[in-house]
């Protein structure tokens, strides 16, 4: 249980400092498009992924990149994907919204609000045709859950009893909008209820509590009792996108929200439970960083695609 703690707090830093690079990147012009960053958020990305095997399928969004880092991707192809370098997991056209990691179960992530939550039905339907116990993973957040493809997908998976999880990843706000100005119902597992699906709301800063909710939910799926919503409460600590000065929110719920960092937290709690000490930590969060700045240092070196590169990859397969 120890070095399994321990490689959760080493994929939360590695993430962590993986976002704290690419927003340093973008504010000096050394990246372009546009930069969604989950950093407050890692809790509920790295606590799921860590209950998964690399056969299982993971959907993200356009708040990804925590996501494919926790399923096991080459942090230095996601880094020079975002710089669009030809050496990017995509060959540098996808970009931030576009991550796919093959490898790593890492399906798919897409700009589009909701857009992978029916492609992972789809998975989940390779799945369980494949027969071995795989299971179908989709994030989100709470504005996704107000689509329309969100509902028929809820309903058609429950009534499929499909081996999908899907984790809501409620932080409070879609856009610049909060969640009570978009919905009545306050919380995305009512949705669920509707539908007929176990789920459950954790609290999305305590990795450990999202690990067990996952765990379950995935232990559910593997032995073909369909699927399960996990909602995590959470809050991302950054602007919606990177230069979103975020003045739709108090600053006294930033601060509280800040106080509730999953990373900080988790470290408390390994110490108290004697697993690692502080200094121990520090030592992760070092080694995270300098894996971090060695990827960017590589992405940023490495060549552009070429010309000849965009009508490659265009069609499935290839
Ligand atoms: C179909 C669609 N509608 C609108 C948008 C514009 N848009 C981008 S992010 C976003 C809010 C998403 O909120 P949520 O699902 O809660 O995810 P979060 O950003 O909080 O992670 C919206 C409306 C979009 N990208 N796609």
């Amino acid at each position: 249980m120890k070095e399994q703690h321990l490689e959760i707090l080493r994929t939360m830093w590695t993430v962590r400092a993986f976002e704290e690079k690419v927003s340093e990147l973008y504010a000096k012009a050394q990246l372009e498009g546009l930069l969604h960053l989950g950093i407050g958020q890692e809790g509920s990305s790295v606590g799921a992924c860590s209950v998964l095997s690399r056969d299982d399928y993971v959907f993200g969004g356009h708040r990804a990149h925590p996501h494919i880092i926790a399923k096991g991707a080459d942090i230095r192809g996601v880094l020079a994907e975002l710089a669009g370098r030809v050496t990017g997991l995509c060959r540098g056209k996808g970009g931030s919204m576009h991550l796919v990691a093959r490898d790593a179960g890492f399906v798919t992530a897409t700009g589009v609000v909701g857009g992978c939550i029916p492609l992972a039905l789809g998975g989940g339907l390779v799945c369980r045709e494949a027969g071995k116990g795989q299971v179908s993973v989709v994030f989100f957040g709470d504005g996704a859950g107000q689509t329309g493809v969100f509902h028929e997908s809820l309903n058609i998976a429950a009534l499929w009893k499909l081996p999908v999880v899907f984790v809501c990843e409620n932080n409070g706000y879609a856009e610049f909008t909060p969640l009570s100005a978009h919905t009545l119902v306050d919380r995305l597992a009512n949705y669920a209820k509707t539908y007929g699906m176990p789920n459950v709301i954790v609290d999305g800063n305590d990795v450990l509590a999202v690990r067990a909710a996952v765990e379950e939910s995935v232990t559910r799926a593997r032995a073909g009792e369909g699927p399960s919503f996990v909602e995590c409460i959470t809050y991302r600590l950054r602007g919606h996108y990177e230069g979103d000065g975020a003045k739709y929110r108090e600053q006294a719920e930033q601060a509280e929200w800040k106080a509730k960092d999953p990373i900080a937290r988790f470290v408390r709690h390994l110490s108290s439970e004697g697993i690692c000490s502080e200094r121990q930590a520090a030592d992760i969060e070092r080694e995270a960083r300098e894996a971090v700045a060695a990827a960017a240092e590589a992405a940023l070196a490495a060549p552009w695609p070429a010309d000849g590169e965009v009508t490659s990859q265009v069609f499935a397969g290839e």
